[in-house]
């Protein structure tokens, strides 16, 4: 059975001007789809057609790296949301403060995590057993085939940014963070 690409969790211009409806259009349109096409046409009439994406990220091999990319990035749209950002709330506010010590401390770890990424990768919020980390992961990585439980991410990848900020990654991250983070959807993978 085929990958889908997943429909968005908002409209195309809903997170400006924080991210452009412009940058949505190449990044999920182009981008994401690219990586969804590229998977199916690898996997056609193959046993790993029989497999869900996860399952076939976990296996690795020549297909990870659009298997891990189509994923990797559903779960980057909905780690954002119109009207998001700021304090967290819930759960996941306590569970900050103890692994933490505060949300300025995480804030900061998670900026410096995303900055220093070189050239293109993610950064992560995970959860390991009962605690919680920042992590980074290089082009396609996936805390998904560790043992560490995804709560939030941000491709900083340069097509997520450079049509809105250039070569302003720092200034990408501060937006993700005061203006576009769920942390309703934090709060469900730490629950899940
Ligand atoms: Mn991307």
């Amino acid at each position: 059975m085929a990958i889908e690409l997943p429909a968005l969790p908002w409209a195309k211009d809903a997170l400006a001007p924080h991210i452009s409806e412009e940058t949505i259009e190449y990044h999920y349109g182009k981008h994401h789809a690219g990586y969804v096409n590229k998977l199916n046409a690898a996997i056609e009439g193959t046993e790993l057609a029989k497999k869900s994406l996860v399952d076939i990220i976990r296996g690795g091999g020549a297909t990870f790296n659009n298997a891990a990319q189509t994923w990797n990035h559903t779960f980057y749209w909905h780690s954002m949301k119109p009207g998001g950002g700021g304090q967290p709330t819930g759960a996941i506010a306590d569970a900050i403060k103890g692994s933490f010590g505060s949300y300025d401390k995480f804030r900061e770890e998670f900026s410096n995590a995303a900055a220093t990424q070189f050239g293109s990768g993610w950064a992560w919020l995970v959860a390991e057993g009962n605690k919680l980390a920042v992590k980074k992961t290089l082009n396609a990585e996936t805390p998904i085939t560790t043992s560490a439980k995804p709560l939030l991410t941000i491709d900083v990848w340069e097509h997520a940014y450079y049509i809105d900020y250039r070569n302003a990654r720092p200034d990408y991250i501060q937006v993700f963070l005061d203006s576009l983070v769920n942390w309703d959807f934090a709060n469900q993978n730490l629950k899940g």
